[in-house]
C-alpha cells in the first residue's frame, strides 16, 4: 500500500455519530434553535421614488437600455394615469421591501374594475425585453411582473411579494369611462444590516470608493433574515454566497450574529449522513432543499466558520459546529483516490466555481479541497480539535504532491485540467490558494494567463473574487488591484447600482438560465470588494 493510499484510508470517524440513523439527530433541535435566536430585526424604512424616467434604447448601454429623466414624482400625482397608459418611476437607488401605492379617480366615480401590471425592475432591460414566450430555464414567476385588479376606488395596492428593484414600471391594462391617477408610491424597504462600515483612508482612488460603496449596498440588501445570495433570486441561503457574504460583514457590517444564524441553520439541516445541503430554505420553516449537495460548498463550511471564529472570537459556536466541518472532509474523502479527487463520483456539472460550463473542475476541486483541508487544520488547532484532524496536515501535503504531478505543467508554468489539458484561470487560482503552487509559480503560472486569450476566463463575480485573492497570495498586489478595478470598474461604468450575479464584459447577455431578465443583478457573491479594499488597505486605498 502506497503512503498515499494510507493517508486516504484512514478516515477519523470521531465525529460520525449517529442518533436514530441521523448524524448528530440528539443535536439538531439544539442548532435551529440557536439560529432561531439569532434571528435579526428587520430594519424598515419608507422609500419614495425620486423621479418619473423613460427608457431610452441606446446601443452603448448595458444589454442596449438606459434611462432618461421625464419628469417629477409630483408631475405623476397630479396628472392622469389613464391618460399616460404607462409610466417608469426611479427609486433613485436599489431597494428591497413590500410596494405600495394608493389610486383614485379624479372625477367621475369608478363604474368598472381596473387592470394594472405593475413590473420591478433592477436594471432598465428588464423592462424592456419582453418576458412572454418565456425561454429562461427557472421558474417564470422569478420575473417580477404582477397584474392587480383594483375593484373599488380609491384603493390601496399593495403588492405581496417582496420586491428588489430600482425602477417600477405601471401599465394600465384595463379601464373604462372613468379618469384615475396614483399617489403615494412607497416601497417599505427591508435589510437586516445595521452597523457602520469604515470610512475609507483619505486619497483613495474615486473609483475604488464607489466600488466599496456599491458592494456595501449589495452587502445590505442581500443581508436579510438570512444571508440571501439575490434579494430578486434565489432569496436564499447559499454556502458559497454565505462565505463571501460572511467575509464582507465582517470588515464592514459586523452584524456577526446573521453569520452565527446561517452557520447552525445549515448545520441543522444537513442530510442524515451529516452532509451538508448546499442550500436551505427559512419557510415556512426551515428546510434543505433536498438532495442538493456540492461538495464545492460544503467544504467552504468550515472555512466560513474558520474566518467567524477569527472575526468574533466566540468559542462557543466553533466547538459545537466543528463535527460539522470534520463531517464534510470525511464525505468529501471519500471521493479521493491516490491523493485525486475523483470526478467520476459526482456530475461535475454540480460543482459551482463558476458560471461557466466549459470550465474543468477537476484542478479546481482538488486545489479547493486541499485549502478547506489545510483551513480545516487551522481551526482544529483553535478548537481543540487535534484529534478528529490529527492526519489532516499530511493529508493536505499528500494531495498537493498528486495534484503537481497530475495537473502542473512544469514546463510551461501552468496547471492544467482534465483530459484536454484545459488551461483556465481558475485551475491557476485554485492551485494557488491551495498552496500546490509556490508563491512564485502561481505568479508565473496567473501571468501566463491573463496574457493568453485562449486560457478558459472566470465568468462570474464568484469566480473573480478568488482569482483577486490568489494574486494577492502570490504578491502580484498591482494585478489584483487592476482586476478588481477593471472588473467591478466595469460593471460600475455599465451603470450597476449593485453588483450582478454574472458580468462577462465581453456579453452583456450573459445568463446562465437562458434569459438575462432573469439573472440577479444585486448579488450577494459580487459583495466581495468591500472585504479586499478592508483587508488589504495597502492595495487598495491609496
Ligand atoms: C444560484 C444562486 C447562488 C449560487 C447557486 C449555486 O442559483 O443564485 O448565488 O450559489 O446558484
Amino acid at each position: 500500500m502506497c503512503a498515499v493510499t494510507a493517508v486516504v484510508a484512514a478516515v477519523p470517524q470521531a465525529a460520525a455519530q449517529q442518533t436514530d440513523g441521523v448524524w448528530m439527530g440528539d443535536r439538531r433541535a439544539a442548532w435551529l434553535a440557536k439560529a432561531a435566536e439569532a434571528m435579526p430585526e428587520l430594519r424598515r424604512t419608507e422609500r419614495h421614488p425620486v423621479a418619473v424616467v423613460r427608457s431610452v434604447a441606446d446601443t452603448a448601454a448595458f444589454q442596449g437600455w438606459r434611462m432618461e429623466y421625464a419628469g417629477t414624482v409630483d408631475s405623476l400625482y397630479a396628472s392622469s394615469l389613464k391618460q399616460r397608459r404607462e409610466v417608469i418611476v426611479d427609486m433613485g437607488e436599489h431597494m428591497t421591501g413590500y410596494f405600495s401605492m394608493r389610486v383614485n379617480h379624479t372625477g367621475m366615480p369608478a363604474d368598472a374594475p381596473i387592470r394594472l401590471r405593475l413590473t420591478f425592475a433592477e436594471v432598465p432591460a428588464e423592462l424592456n425585453t419582453p418576458f412572454d414566450p418565456y425561454p429562461g430555464g427557472l421558474s417564470r414567476a422569478w420575473l417580477q411582473d404582477e397584474t392587480v385588479t383594483v375593484m373599488r376606488l380609491p384603493a390601496t395596492v399593495a403588492i405581496e411579494r417582496r420586491v428588489a428593484c430600482r425602477y417600477v414600471k405601471i401599465e394600465v391594462l384595463a379601464t373604462s369611462y372613468f379618469d384615475f391617477r396614483v399617489d403615494d408610491i412607497t416601497l417599505e424597504a427591508v435589510t437586516s444590516a445595521t452597523g457602520e462600515a469604515p470610512q475609507l483612508a483619505e486619497g483613495t482612488d474615486p473609483m475604488i470608493r464607489r466600488i466599496y460603496d456599491t458592494g456595501l449596498k449589495t452587502l445590505s440588501e442581500c443581508m436579510q433574515t438570512v444571508y440571501e445570495d439575490g434579494p430578486k433570486r434565489d432569496q436564499r441561503l447559499w454556502i458559497g454566497d454565505l462565505y463571501l457574504e460572511s467575509l464582507a460583514n465582517a470588515c464592514s457590517f459586523r452584524n456577526h450574529e446573521l453569520t452565527r444564524r446561517c452557520l447552525y441553520l445549515l448545520a441543522a439541516l444537513a442530510d442524515e449522513d451529516g452532509w451538508l445541503h448546499a442550500t436551505v430554505y427559512e419557510y415556512p420553516q426551515p428546510e434543505p432543499q433536498y438532495n442538493q449537495h456540492t461538495m464545492d460548498y460544503s467544504l467552504l463550511y468550515g472555512v466560513a466558520l474558520l474566518e467567524y471564529l477569527k472575526a468574533t472570537g466566540d468559542m462557543t459556536t466553533a466547538r459545537e459546529l466543528w463535527p460539522v466541518v470534520v463531517r464534510q472532509i470525511e464525505i468529501a474523502r471519500t471521493y479521493l483516490r491516490d491523493g485525486l479527487y475523483d470526478m467520476q463520483k459526482q456530475p461535475q456539472w454540480w460543482l459551482v466555481f463558476d458560471w461557466k460550463d466549459d470550465l474543468d473542475r477537476h484542478a479546481p476541486v482538488q486545489g479547493l479541497m486541499t485549502f478547506a483541508v489545510e483551513r480545516g487544520w487551522e481551526l482544529a488547532r483553535m478548537v481543540g480539535g487535534e484529534n478528529d484532524a490529527a492526519d489532516w496536515s499530511e493529508l493536505a501535503r499528500t494531495m498537493r504532491k498528486a495534484s503537481r504531478k497530475a495537473f502542473y505543467d512544469r514546463g510551461a508554468g501552468v496547471v492544467v485540467s482534465g483530459a484536454q489539458r484545459q488551461v483556465s484561470w481558475l485551475s491557476q487560482v485554485w492551485m494557488i490558494l491551495s498552496g500546490t503552487l509556490s508563491p512564485k509559480e502561481g505568479a508565473r503560472a496567473l501571468a501566463a494567463v491573463l496574457d493568453d486569450p485562449a486560457a478558459c476566463r472566470p465568468g462570474s463575480p464568484y469566480a473573480y473574487h478568488y482569482l483577486i485573492e490568489a494574486l494577492i497570495a502570490c504578491g502580484m498586489e498591482e494585478r489584483a488591484r487592476e482586476q478588481l478595478v477593471e472588473y467591478w470598474g466595469g460593471m460600475i461604468e455599465r451603470g450597476a447600482d449593485t453588483f450582478w450575479e454574472v458580468y462577462d464584459p465581453a456579453d452583456d447577455y450573459k445568463s446562465p438560465y437562458g434569459f438575462h431578465p432573469v439573472n440577479s443583478y444585486c448579488h450577494a457573491w459580487s459583495c466581495t470588494p468591500v472585504y479586499f479594499i478592508n483587508t488589504y488597505r495597502e492595495i487598495f486605498q491609496r
